[in-house]
C-alpha cells in the first residue's frame, strides 16, 4: 500500500466498519485520521476520511435532535476533587492523566478505552485528586454524555497545546462549554439566559511546555491573551511543572484541609478533612457526625489565624491547615 499505514490504522478501520452509530463511526474515522502519516501519498485518503466525518457529523447532529439516547458514564467521585481533563484533540489530555496517575489511558495505540472517560488518582501532598481523561471535544462534535460529566465535575481543566494554536483551541472549547450552558467561574456569564447556567471552577492548562523556550512562549501567550481564567503551564515530558499544576488545581478547587485531634493527643496530619473554603466549625462537626453537630459546645484551634489552643464558637470560619479539638 503506497500510503504505508501502520497496523493500528487497520484496527481502527475495522472498528469503523463495525460501528453502528454515527458517533462511533466518527470516532473511528478520527482515529484513522490521527494515525495516518501526513504526506502526498495519503492526501486523497485523508480527504476522503474528512468528508466521511463531515457526513456522519451531520447525521449525528440530526439524530441528536430527534432522539435522546445517551450513554451515561457516571464516575463516582473519589479523593478531594474530581477534575475533568478536557479539550481539543491531541492537546495531551491522556498523557497528562498517564503522567500523574496510575491510570493507563492509551496515547498512541487508540483502543476503545480512549473513548471512554478514564479516571486516575493523582497524589498532591497528603490528599488525592481524581483526574478524568476524556475524549476530545471540538466545535462540531462532542460525545453526548460529556455534558453531564463536565457539569458534575468539581473542576474543569481545559487543555491547550502551546505548540499549536492555544488561543483558538481555548476559544473553541469555551464555545462548546457555553453551548452546554457551562461557564468558567472567572469568565463573563450572559445575563439573559433562559435556563440556569452551570458555573464551574476552571483552570486553563497550557500543555507541552517542555523547554525554557516553551516557557517563554507560555509567558507571551499569557500576556497577549489577557485571560481572566487561572492558567498553569504543564508538560508530561518533564517533572518540574507537575507539582505546581496540582497546586493550582488545589487553589482553583477552593478547598481547605483541616485536622482533628483529641485532647492531649497529636493530630493525624495524614488524614485531613476536606472542606469547601469558608466552611465553619459547625460544618466540620456536621461532616464528622450528626451527634457532634447537636452536642458541639466549642472547639480549640491551632492554626495561622489564631493563637494556639484558642477557643472558638460554631461560627468560626476554618482556615487551611487548622487543627481542631472539638468539645461536646
Ligand atoms: N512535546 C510534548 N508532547 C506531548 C505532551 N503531552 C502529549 N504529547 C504528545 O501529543 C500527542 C497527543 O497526546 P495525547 O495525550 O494522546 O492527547 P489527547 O488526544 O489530548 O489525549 C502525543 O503524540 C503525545 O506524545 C507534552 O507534554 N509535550
Ligand atoms: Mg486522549
Amino acid at each position: 500500500m503506497p500510503a504505508n499505514l501502520p497496523p493500528h490504522y487497520f484496527e481502527a478501520e475495522k472498528r469503523y466498519r463495525e460501528a453502528k452509530t454515527p458517533e462511533d463511526k466518527i470516532r473511528a474515522l478520527e482515529e484513522m485520521l490521527t494515525i495516518m502519516p501526513k504526506h502526498k501519498g495519503t492526501d486523497k485518503l485523508r480527504a476522503s476520511l474528512t468528508s466521511k466525518i463531515a457526513k456522519f457529523k451531520a447525521q449525528a447532529q440530526q439524530r441528536k435532535s430527534t432522539s435522546k439516547r445517551e450513554t451515561a458514564y457516571n464516575i463516582e467521585k473519589e479523593g478531594a476533587l474530581q477534575v475533568a481533563i478536557i479539550g481539543a484533540p491531541n492537546t495531551g489530555k491522556s498523557s497528562l492523566v498517564a503522567s500523574l496517575t496510575k491510570a493507563t489511558p492509551e496515547i498512541a495505540d487508540f483502543p476503545h478505552t480512549t473513548w471512554k472517560p478514564t479516571p486516575g488518582m493523582a497524589n498532591f501532598e497528603n490528599i488525592q485528586f481524581q483526574l478524568i481523561d476524556t475524549p476530545p471535544i471540538t466545535k462540531d462534535f462532542i460525545d453526548p454524555w460529556m455534558a453531564d460529566l463536565m457539569r458534575r465535575a468539581d473542576v474543569l481543566a481545559i487543555l491547550v497545546d502551546i505548540k499549536d494554536d492555544p488561543f483558538k483551541q481555548f476559544e473553541d472549547t469555551i464555545t462548546v462549554l457555553n453551548n452546554l450552558r457551562i461557564y468558567p467561574k472567572e469568565m463573563p456569564i450572559p445575563k439573559d439566559l433562559s435556563k440556569k447556567p452551570f458555573i464551574k471552577k476552571a483552570l486553563l492548562v497550557v500543555n507541552k511546555v517542555d523547554t525554557e523556550k516553551d516557557e517563554e512562549d507560555f509567558e507571551v501567550f499569557l500576556e497577549l491573551s489577557e485571560l481572566s481564567i487561572t492558567c498553569a503551564p504543564f508538560s508530561s515530558k518533564t517533572h518540574k511543572l507537575k507539582k505546581p499544576f496540582l497546586k493550582k488545581v488545589y487553589e482553583v478547587g477552593e478547598i481547605i484541609r483541616v485536622y482533628t485531634k483529641a485532647p492531649g493527643k497529636e493530630p493525624d496530619l495524614n488524614s485531613p478533612f476536606i472542606m469547601p473554603k469558608d466552611s465553619t466549625l459547625e460544618d466540620l462537626a456536621g461532616k464528622i457526625h450528626k451527634d457532634f453537630l447537636e452536642k458541639l459546645k466549642y472547639a480549640k484551634i491551632w492554626g495561622t489565624s489564631v493563637f494556639d489552643g484558642q477557643m472558638v464558637q460554631k461560627d468560626y470560619v476554618l482556615r487551611d491547615g487548622d487543627v481542631v479539638e472539638l468539645h461536646i
